[in-house]
C-alpha cells in the first residue's frame, strides 16, 4: 500500500563535518525499529556509511536514503556528508526535501558548513530544525551552543527541549512543550523513562518554556491573545503553531541529545513528525515551466536526485515523486533524452536492506535500477515536458591530476569507470589536456581525488597512477623585437621559398594573440599572408623559455620577399614561425603563473601558524574575520605553492582546517624562481 503524501516527512540530515549526522541517522533508525542493533561510525558498522572508503575514513562521502515508519508516519531520511569536498550531496538533499535537521556539535556550536548549508536551505524555503548533539562531550554546553545558533541564524531559533545535566553527567531532557522530563539510562530501544523534572533543571526549564511560548504565540493572533490572558493552551495547539511557524522558516525549533547513546532520539522522531511539514502542507514545487502538486490524481513527475554507480547492479537511480504515482512496470519518458524508460522493480531502502514495492505516491522517495540513459538531474514523467530543477551552485574543481592506467591498454576501462563516477558526483571534472593529450581528473580537494582513485580500484578494478597537478604556466614578453625569417630549400625540382620580417610587442593582459598585416606594395602576395599568421600562431603555442603557450603578444608583419615559382603556403608558414621564434628570444620572455584566491576556515588558535606557512608559500593574506567558531582567512597564493597543501593544512590545524580556492589571474614568476618551478613542473608521479 502506498503512503499518502499527508503522512510523509522528508528530512535531510545536514551539518558541518563530524557533527554526528551518521551516528544520529543510525540511532533514529534503531529507535524506530528499522535496525536491530545500534552500529557505530568508529566500528564501521552504521547503516549509512556503507562504502569501505567511508568506513576507513570515518566520514560520509555520499548521501544515503532510508525510509521507515514512526507514529503512523513515513519518514524518508537522507544522511548527507558534511565535508566540503562532498557538499554536492548535501545540497541535492536540501533540494528534494521539505525539511532539514541541522546537526550541531555542542562543543563547537555553529561552524562554517552549518552556515553555508543554512543559506542554501533558506534560499529554498526549507523547514529547519536543529539537533544539538554530543552533549556528553567534555566542554559541551547546550546553552552556549543555543546562543551561537541564535547569533548566526536569528532570534527565532528556539529550544523546545533542554538537557538534564551536562558533559559526562548528561542524563536526559526536559520537553518544554509538555513540561515533562525523560531520563535515558542505557542505549537500548525505547530507553526513555519519564521522570520528575529535577529541581536543578526546573528554573531553567521554566525560563526557556517562556521563550518558547513567546515564539509560538507569534504564529497566531488568537493564540497570542489567549497566551497574554494567561489561559491554558493545549499540546495540540502548541504543536500546530510550532509546525506552522517552522514550515516556512518563522520558527526554528532546537532539540538535543547524544547520538551515540541513543539519548533523545525518540524525542527527535516525535519532533520530526509533529513539528515538520508534510509535502502537502509545505506546498507544491514551483518551477518556471510547471507547478507540481503532491497530488496522486495528476500526471507523474519524478526527479532523479542521485545516481549510484554499482559495478554489478549498474546504475541505481534515487528519485522523489513530485506529482502523481510511480508504478513498477510503467513506461515513462526521460524529459532530457526524450527516450522512453521502462521502470522495472521499485526499491525502498529500509535500513535492514531493501524491499520491492509496487507503487510510490506523490511526495515519496524510492529507487530504480537498470534504466537505460537516466541519471541524476533527470526527470521521469508521464509526458515530455521541458522541465528543469534549478541548478545548485557547486564549488569549482581546482585540484587537477593527470591519470594514467597502471597497465597499458586499460585506457578504456579507466575512462568508462571515471565516467560512471562522474555520474555519481557532479563535482568531478574530466577533460583532456589540450597540450599533452593527458586525461585530467579534477576534484575539489586532495581527499576528493584520493576517493576517486580508491573507487576506481575498489569498484572497477582500475589501477591508475596520478601525476602531480600540472600548473598551467604561460609565457609572455616584456619588450619588443624584430626578426627576419627565411625558409629556403632547393633540392631539385620545385623549390621552397618564403621570407618575412616581423616585429613583436607585448599587448594588454588578456588580449591573447593579435596579428597585424603591414605589407605594402606586394612584398608578399596576399594569398600567403594567412600562412605567415598561421606560422606565428604555431610558434606561440610553445614558448622559448619552457615550451608553455605564449599569451598577450602582438605580431606585426611588415616586410618580406617571394619567388614567383618556388613560393608556397608551407614555406611562408615556416618562415613566419622562424621569424617569431627568433623575435621571442630577444623580447625578454617571462614565465607567468596562475594565482589563486584561497579562503581558509581554521580554528582561531592556529591562525599564526597557518599564516606563517602561507608566507613561506609566497602567499599574501588579504584579511581575516571570525566565522562561527572558526576564523576565515583569505589569501592570494600562486597555484604552484598549493600542491600538497591539503595534508599540510590538516596537520597545522589538527584536522579542523578547510579551504576552497578559485582562479584569480596570471602573474609573472619572479626571475630567481623560474628554474626551480620549471624543475618541479617536470617532476615525477607523487601518488599511486
Ligand atoms: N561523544 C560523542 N561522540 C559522538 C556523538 N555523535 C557522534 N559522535 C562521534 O563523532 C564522530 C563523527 O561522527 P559521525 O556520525 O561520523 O559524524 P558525521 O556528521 O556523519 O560526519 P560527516 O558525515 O563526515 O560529516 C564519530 O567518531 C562518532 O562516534 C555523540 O553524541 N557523542
Ligand atoms: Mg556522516
Amino acid at each position: 500500500m502506498r503512503h499518502q503524501a499527508e503522512t510523509i516527512r522528508n528530512v535531510a540530515l545536514v551539518g558541518h563535518r563530524g557533527t554526528g549526522k551518521t551516528s544520529l541517522n543510525e540511532a533514529l533508525l534503531f529507535e524506530a525499529g528499522a535496525l536491530t542493533r545500534l552500529g557505530s561510525v568508529v566500528d564501521g558498522t552504521t547503516a549509512s556509511d556503507v562504502d569501505p572508503d567511508e568506513q576507513s575514513r570515518q566520514l560520509s562521502i555520499s548521501a544515503a536514503l532510508t525510509s521507515f515508519d514512526w507514529s503512523g508516519r513515513k519518514i524518508n531520511l537522507i544522511d548527507t556528508p558534511g565535508d566540503p569536498s562532498f557538499i554536492a550531496d548535501a545540497l541535492c538533499a536540501l533540494r528534494v526535501c521539505e525539511a532539514a535537521v541541522f546537526v550541531v556539535n555542542a562543543v563547537m556550536g555553529t561552524e562554517v558548513t552549518t552556515t553555508r548549508l543554512w543559506k542554501a536551505a533558506a534560499e529554498r524555503d526549507i523547514a529547519r530544525m536543529l539537533f544539538v548533539n554530543m552533549l556528553d562531550r567534555e566542554r559541551a554546553d547546550f546553552f552556549r551552543t543555543l546562543e551561537s545558533l541564535k547569533a548566526a541564524f536569528g532570534p527565532h531559533v528556539v529550544a523546545t527541549e533542554i538537557p538534564i545535566g551536562g558533559e559526562h553527567e548528561v542524563s536526559g531532557v526536559v520537553d518544554l512543550v509538555d513540561m515533562r522530563a525523560y531520563s535515558y539510562t542505557q542505549a537500548g530501544r525505547g530507553n526513555a523513562v519519564e521522570v520528575e523534572i529535577p529541581d536543578a533543571a526546573r528554573a531553567r526549564a521554566e525560563e526557556y518554556r517562556e521563550k518558547l511560548m513567546d515564539e509560538v504565540a507569534e504564529v497566531s493572533d488568537e493564540l497570542m491573545e489567549r497566551y497574554l490572558e494567561g489561559s491554558e493552551i493545549t499540546h495540540a495547539e502548541i504543536v500546530d503553531a510550532l509546525r506552522r511557524g517552522t514550515n516556512h522558516g518563522s520558527i526554528f525549533p532546537v532539540v538535543c541529545g547524544v547520538a551515540t547513546r541513543n539519548l533523545g532520539t525518540n524525542r527527535l522522531l516525535d519532533a520530526i513528525v509533529e513539528d515538520l511539514p508534510s509535502p502537502v502542507e509545505h506546498g507544491g514545487l514551483q518551477l518556471p515551466e510547471v507547478t507540481l502538486e503532491p497530488d496522486e490524481a495528476r500526471e507523474l513527475f519524478a526527479y532523479v536526485f542521485k545516481t549510484r554507480a554499482d559495478p554489478y547492479a549498474g546504475r541505481i537511480n534515487l528519485f522523489r515523486v513530485y506529482q502523481g504515482v510511480m508504478r513498477h512496470d510503467a513506461q515513462l519518458l526521460n524529459t532530457r533524452t526524450h527516450q522512453k524508460e521502462r521502470i522495472g522493480q521499485l526499491v525502498v531502502f529500509t535500513g535492514k536492506g531493501t524491499t520491492h514495492v509496487d507503487e510510490l505516491g506523490a511526495g515519496d522517495f524510492g529507487a530504480v535500477a537498470k534504466l537505460k540513459e537516466t541519471r541524476a538531474g533527470d526527470w521521469l514523467a508521464a509526458r515530455d515536458e521541458p522541465i528543469r530543477m534549478p541548478a545548485d551552485q557547486l564549488p569549482a574543481p581546482v585540484m587537477a591530476f593527470a591519470v594514467e592506467p597502471r597497465t597499458k591498454g586499460d585506457e578504456d576501462k579507466v575512462f568508462t569507470a571515471l565516467r560512471r563516477l562522474q555520474e555519481e558526483d557532479p563535482t568531478i571534472d574530466l577533460h583532456r589536456d589540450p597540450q599533452t593529450g593527458e586525461q585530467i581528473v579534477a576534484g575539489l580537494s586532495q581527499i576528493h581525488v584520493e576517493v576517486i582513485v580508491d573507487r576506481l580500484r575498489s569498484r572497477f578494478g582500475a589501477e591508475v597512477t596520478l601525476k602531480p597537478p600540472r600548473v598551467p604556466y604561460q609565457e609572455t614578453i616584456r619588450s619588443s623585437a624584430k626578426a627576419h625569417g627565411r625558409h629556403k630549400k632547393q633540392s631539385g625540382g620545385r623549390g621552397q621559398f618564403g621570407d618575412c620580417h616581423v616585429s613583436i610587442e607585448p599587448s594588454e593582459p588578456g588580449a591573447g594573440f593579435e596579428f597585424v598585416d603591414r605589407i605594402k606594395g606586394g612584398a608578399i602576395p596576399r594569398s600567403f599572408i594567412p600562412a605567415v599568421e598561421k606560422g606565428a600562431r604555431d610558434a606561440l603555442e610553445h614558448g622559448v623559455l619552457a615550451g608553455y603557450p605564449v599569451k598577450d603578444v602582438r605580431v606585426t608583419l611588415f616586410d618580406g620577399a617571394f619567388h614567383a615559382v618556388d613560393s608556397s603556403e608551407l614555406a611562408f608558414k615556416l618562415a613566419g614561425a622562424l621569424a617569431v621564434k627568433q623575435a621571442l628570444e630577444q623580447a625578454d620572455p617571462v614565465l607567468l603563473e596562475p594565482v589563486m584566491l584561497v579562503t581558509l576556515s581554521i580554528p582561531e588558535d592556529t591562525v599564526g601558524d597557518v599564516i606563517g606557512d602561507l608566507n613561506s608559500r609566497r602567499g599574501r593574506p588579504q584579511g581575516m574575520e571570525p566565522a562561527g567558531t572558526m576564523t576565515e582567512v583569505k589569501a592570494e597564493i600562486p597555484m604552484a605553492e598549493l600542491l600538497g597543501y591539503a595534508p599540510e593544512l590538516r596537520s597545522l590545524t589538527g584536522g579542523q582546517g578547510d579551504y576552497t580556492m578559485e582562479f584569480l589571474r596570471y602573474e609573472e614568476v619572479p626571475g630567481h624562481l623560474v628554474q626551480k618551478l620549471l624543475a618541479a613542473a617536470s617532476g615525477e608521479a607523487v601518488h599511486a
